[in-house]
């Protein structure tokens, strides 16, 4: 039980609370202010799509992009934050209404490759080696509308493409099995890592798990997490909770299922993930009913209840769990394991 856990989110988890049935209803915080918030909550390092750290990145030279990107890292610095992977926002552009590299207008495919490029730049500009795929719009409503084989070949030229524009570049996808689509291509982590083996450089590509994602997938995320273990693939997670087969909720890490929650965690400390620099990546979403001053709660909560679970993981003996194996006694060890996560 070695894991090294230094803890990161990105901008967008302090949002303003529209969901699609209703407008803001927390004032913005600007980046700034969300900036000066990560310390204070007992963050390292922060998370980023392309255009939370160059907005307006579309209508900017290389080099203003360039500019712009080497002023954000002497903040980060001058926060004490690293930045710990950069994502191309692939899904708000009118351009990828239809997807990024899997969209039927060769136009719109050639916009999502420079944006991926202009993504890994501002990445390096960062002190990232990381960028983060997550594929939302690359699938379809209906299946007859792209070809599914095709769309992978595509998705696996592009990430190609990045390989060979910047040799030390690492990718780690994001799979989600739907939502914004009815199906998404690339949906779970073993799609993602077989992806990788039609690229020129397999090592180069790996996964972020989403807990909520592989749930939405009706998968176990801690078993989800031990196949990419198995493979040294799993780059980077995103913890959070989900509450069954519906939206992606993104829910506060444990605050559904507690048990779910320390599987991932024990697994996690159990193979000394963070060891090669890896981050606990939080993606939460605080309830819309939350106020203002209380809007960050989600993010501190899921921090603590992950140190609270890894505590009651390394507080087990092993010996105990051992035994009851070796019994085949695992109703023995159900009521054990319970009884630990209610601290009796
Ligand atoms: C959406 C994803 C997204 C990624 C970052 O479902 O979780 O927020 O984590 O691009
Ligand atoms: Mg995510």
């Amino acid at each position: 039980m070695a894991g090294t856990f230094k803890f990161t989110f990105g901008p967008w988890n302090i949002h303003e609370g529209a969901d699609p049935f209703g407008p803001d209803v927390r004032d913005s915080l600007t980046f700034n202010a969300k900036l000066a918030c990560y310390k204070k909550l007992g963050f390292d390092g922060v998370q980023f799509h392309d255009d939370d750290a160059v907005p307006n990145l579309n209508n900017m030279t290389a080099s203003e992009i360039a500019a712009e990107a080497t002023a954000l890292k002497k903040t980060l610095d001058e926060h004490g934050l690293f930045a710990e992977f950069v994502a191309p926002r692939l899904w708000f552009d009118p351009r990828t209404i239809d997807g990024g590299f899997t969209n039927n207008c060769p136009e719109c495919r050639a916009f999502a490759m420079e944006r991926f490029k202009k993504t890994v730049d501002i990445a390096r500009l960062l002190g990232s080696n990381l960028v983060v795929l997550w594929f939302a719009r690359e699938g379809t409503y209906i299946r007859e509308a792209k070809d599914s084989r095709l769309a992978v070949q595509r998705i696996a030229a592009a990430l190609d493409e990045i390989l060979a524009y910047d040799p030390d570049i690492k990718i780690a996808i994001e799979a989600k099995p739907n939502e914004p689509m009815d199906h998404t291509y690339i949906p779970t982590t073993g799609h993602a890592m077989a992806l990788g083996l039609l690229t020129r450089d397999p090592a180069r590509i790996g996964v972020n798990i989403e807990s909520a994602h592989a749930i939405l997938a009706n998968l176990d995320p801690s078993d989800e997490m031990g196949f990419a273990l198995a493979f040294n693939k799993l780059f980077t997670v995103h913890l959070n909770d989900q509450n069954g087969l519906k939206f992606d909720q993104d829910k506060t890490f444990g605050g559904v299922d507690l048990r779910r929650a320390f599987n991932q965690v024990r697994i996690l400390d159990k193979h000394n993930y963070g060891s090669n620099g890896e981050a606990v990546g939080l993606d939460v979403k605080a309830m819309r009913t939350q106020k203002l001053e209380q809007s960050t709660k989600h993010l501190s909560n899921s921090r603590e209840i992950f140190l609270d679970l890894l505590e009651v993981s390394r507080s087990i003996p092993e010996a105990v769990i051992e035994g009851y194996v070796a019994e085949r006694d695992y109703e023995g060890l159900e009521r054990f394991i319970v009884k630990a996560l209610m601290g009796k």
